[in-house]
């Protein structure tokens, strides 16, 4: 049987090693320029041609067309969004996956919405791949992905909403004031996928004390952990060491935002997915 992990860009990975595996870009649009966020997206002008845009700019979610081409001629498709409640890839996603299975009766696609982006959707495509990798049947793969799906959390540190609020989805007023002196919006994915702000600090290191705060709240116990950064390495290694420190292990890994995850959370932000 032929299976395959298809996921948007959000997931911020661009290959998967060992599986099958198709990455669907989302869009980010600044000016005439329509930068796909695929394995090429040149994330450096990306951020050059933001900072030298005064005027509008906007993202895009994959069009079923997008996804079905990504889903080739696999028998078994595990297909990863980001979460539906802050973009329509979802929607997408799941009317590629009715045309999809009609067209080919003996194929099927499981579609999880990640509630969520990034390491998060990171964390699930790995866990993906290795239930495949385990030679499990696509029934077993998707009850244990969706159990997991469960177990997993996202958290940031944000260092800006500006792009957020400029596209409508966060309210003008909880942007304010952020970026300015250094302040981090720290915040979760909630259980519905929607942005929830939990608390605000002043630099990076007040930031990875109250991730970390939240991490053992959440009930941590040595599970794996990805951090996510746009352009901030440092305050990721600080996190890194913050957590081997407090719970003995870092069982886990660092890694940059890819173009839409950079997009939203703009550069110095940090995002931090873990298994409970
Ligand atoms: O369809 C589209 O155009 C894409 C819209 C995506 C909007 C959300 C992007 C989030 C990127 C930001 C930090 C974490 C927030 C977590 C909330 C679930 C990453």
């Amino acid at each position: 049987m032929n299976y395959k992990i298809v996921s948007d860009s959000a997931v911020d990975i661009t290959s998967l090693p060992g599986v099958g595996f198709a990455l669907v870009p989302l869009h980010i649009i600044v000016g005439e320029t329509d930068f796909a966020d695929n394995e090429n997206v040149d994330l450096q002008a990306m951020q050059q041609a933001l900072t030298n845009h005064k005027g509008r700019s906007s993202t895009a979610c994959p069009s079923p067309e997008d996804w079905i081409k990504a889903f080739g001629d696999a028998q078994a498709v595990f297909c990863i969004t980001i979460t539906s409640a802050l973009s329509g890839s979802f929607a997408s996603a799941q009317a590629a996956a009715l045309l999809y299975e009609e067209k080919y009766p003996d194929r099927k696609v499981y579609l999880y919405d990640s509630r969520s982006t990034g390491p998060e959707m990171t964390l699930l495509a790995e866990k993906l791949r290795q239930l495949i990798m385990e030679g499990k049947r696509p029934e077993e793969i998707d009850g244990e992905a969706r159990a997991y799906l469960g177990r997993t959390h996202l958290y940031f540190a944000l260092a800006s909403l500006e792009n957020f609020a400029k596209n409508g989805r966060v309210s003008p007023l909880v942007a304010k004031g952020i970026g300015l002196l250094g302040i981090r919006i720290i915040g979760k994915a909630s259980e519905e996928g929607e942005l929830q702000i939990l608390d605000k600090g002043r630099g990076d290191s007040k930031a990875i004390i109250s991730l970390l705060r939240h991490m053992e709240d959440c009930g941590y116990n040595g599970g794996k952990v990805i951090i996510g950064h746009n352009d901030n390495p440092a305050a990721a290694k600080l996190l890194k060491k913050a957590i081997t420190q407090k719970f003995g292990a870092f069982p886990g890994r660092i890694q940059p935002t890819r173009g839409l995850c950079s997009y939203y959370a703009e550069p110095r932000s940090l995002l931090l997915a873990f298994e409970v």
